[in-house]
């Protein structure tokens, strides 16, 4: 039931989502252009890229490309949009949050163009990029939107006479280097905090898609000529990463079976299994294996793959030819490394770059289907017998992304939620990210954290203010 404040007491939000429109034909890519300070630019070297449609494998356009003049062009201009006393430095802080939230209503107004743009440069389903990627987006820019006029410093008493303070300052020009996987959103994950606390940023978009990248720039400026963006600074650079996982699914023999299935399946399928939070080693307790794998070799082999414009498509293509060539290489090595194919384990014939979602069970842990992140529709599935085991085998790698549990028994679900190695841990779901919820990795798979309040420290210095008061006053 929903409560008046649109709160809720079951956790089922009241939400409406538009429904999903057509993908837009022929749509004409009208940016291709290096964007800094509100204007097109062409490459001081005059050199273009191509970027392709993995689907078709057509070239989409061409691409100025930037290079180091280039980049030195836009830092110098995001500098000059930092300068004190600068426009930008001079808005206050709700009317910053204004403009993110202006940039969001430009982005769900042109929704169905952008989702558009990430399926022909990605492959991705178009049903993704418009529920998943463009969602996804437009919260997260309304979530910083809303943090702009909040952010403060403290107040902190000492052993002294003397009032101590914190101003939470940005820190100036920001970098961001994007992936092929989640283009836009995952520009905006780190967009939208930067500079929702007043910094200015360059955008370096992955090669494969840059489209959705410039077609924000585009957005920026209609928002005003206020947003300045730009790319990175020097030396003692703070560097905030999120990288790979061979993410553990834990699937308990008391865990609710068809949940289990499904989330593990969603989790190491979506998006061809180009996540860094797919779930890539699934753990299963030896009761309920076989069950376990003759379901999850079920929902394989009825994910519909094919044409990702077709709104009943669940899998698309891999991003590249680099890309399928590693996936299908480490498919190989887990037929002769003795793990047994259950179904998929090739290409789609003459398809280009569709890999058929493939599962392996009888996997173990030396096997590198098991160590390695394959970044393909590979699930492999391995065995367990007790829970002190699953832990050490789940922790054992130097990965610590994210790891999922599927158990109805609260204290083992608490007990590996606090044993497990991971910067998220998702307890009967999977894929479970929020705007409100910060979202990193642990030991190799990253540094800082991206989403709520916790992101914002990456984008913040903390300026200490001491003022010494006069003792023999008044
Ligand atoms: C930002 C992102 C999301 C969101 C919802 C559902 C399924 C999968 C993902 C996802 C704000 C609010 C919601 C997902 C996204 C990125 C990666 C992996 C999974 N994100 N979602 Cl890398």
């Amino acid at each position: 039931m929903a409560t008046a404040n649109g709160a809720v007491e079951n956790g089922q939000p009241d939400r409406k989502q538009p429904a999903l429109p057509r993908p837009i034909r022929n749509l004409e890519v009208k940016f291709t252009k290096i964007f800094i300070n509100n204007e097109w630019h062409e490459s001081k070297s005059g050199k273009k890229f191509a970027t392709y449609n993995p689907s078709t494998l057509e070239k989409i356009c061409e691409v100025e490309e930037g290079d180091k003049p280039d980049v030195d062009k836009a830092v110098e201009a995001a500098r000059d949009a930092f300068q004190r006393g600068s426009p930008w430095r001079r808005l206050d802080a709700l009317s910053r949050g204004r403009l993110l939230h202006q940039l969001a209503d430009l982005v769900e107004r042109d929704r169905a163009v952008l989702a558009t743009l990430e399926t022909m440069d990605t492959g991705k389903p178009f049903l993704h990029a418009f529920f998943i990627d463009l969602e996804g987006c437009i919260k997260t820019l309304r979530y910083f939107a809303g943090w702009a006029d909040k952010i403060q410093g403290r107040t902190i008493p000492t052993d002294d006479n003397v009032v101590c303070f914190t101003r939470h300052e940005p820190i100036g020009v920001c970098g961001a280097i994007t992936p092929w996987n989640f283009p836009l959103l995952m520009l905006v994950w780190k967009l939208a905090p930067a500079l929702c606390c007043g910094n200015t940023v360059v955008v370096k978009p992955a090669e494969q898609t840059p489209l959705t990248a410039l077609y924000l720039g585009s957005l920026v400026k209609e928002v005003g000529k206020l947003v300045k963006e730009a790319a990175s600074r020097s030396n003692l650079k703070r560097v905030t990463l999120e990288l790979g996982g061979k993410n553990p699914c834990i699937v308990c023999a008391d865990a609710d079976l068809d949940l289990a299935v499904e989330c593990a399946h969603q989790g190491v399928f979506f998006n061809q299994g180009q996540c860094c939070t797919a779930a890539s080693r699934v753990f299963v307790e030896e009761p309920v294996y076989t069950e376990f794998v003759r379901r999850s070799v079920e929902y394989a082999q009825k994910r519909p793959i094919g044409d990702p414009f077709d709104a009943r498509t669940e899998q698309g293509p891999q991003i590249d030819q680099k890309q399928f060539n590693k996936i299908l290489n480490l498919i190989e090595s887990g037929k002769k490394e003795g793990a047994r194919l259950e179904c998929g384990g090739s290409a789609l014939e003459d398809r280009g770059l569709f890999i058929k979602p493939t599962v392996f069970s009888e996997v173990t842990d030396t096997m590198r289907i098991a160590k390695e992140e394959i970044f393909g529709p590979v699930q492999p599935i391995l065995k367990f017998k007790n829970i002190e085991e699953v832990i050490k085998r789940a922790n054992s790698l130097e990965y610590g992304l994210t790891a999922a549990v599927f158990t109805k028994n609260l204290d083992k679900a608490l007990k590996l939620a606090s044993a497990l190695e991971s910067g998220t841990v998702w307890i009967n779901c999977y894929n479970a990210i929020y705007a409100q919820a910060p979202f990193g990795g642990f030991k190799m798979s990253g540094n800082g954290r991206e989403l709520g309040e916790y992101a914002l420290a990456e984008y913040m210095e903390v300026k200490t203010v001491t003022i010494k008061l006069d003792d023999r006053n008044p």
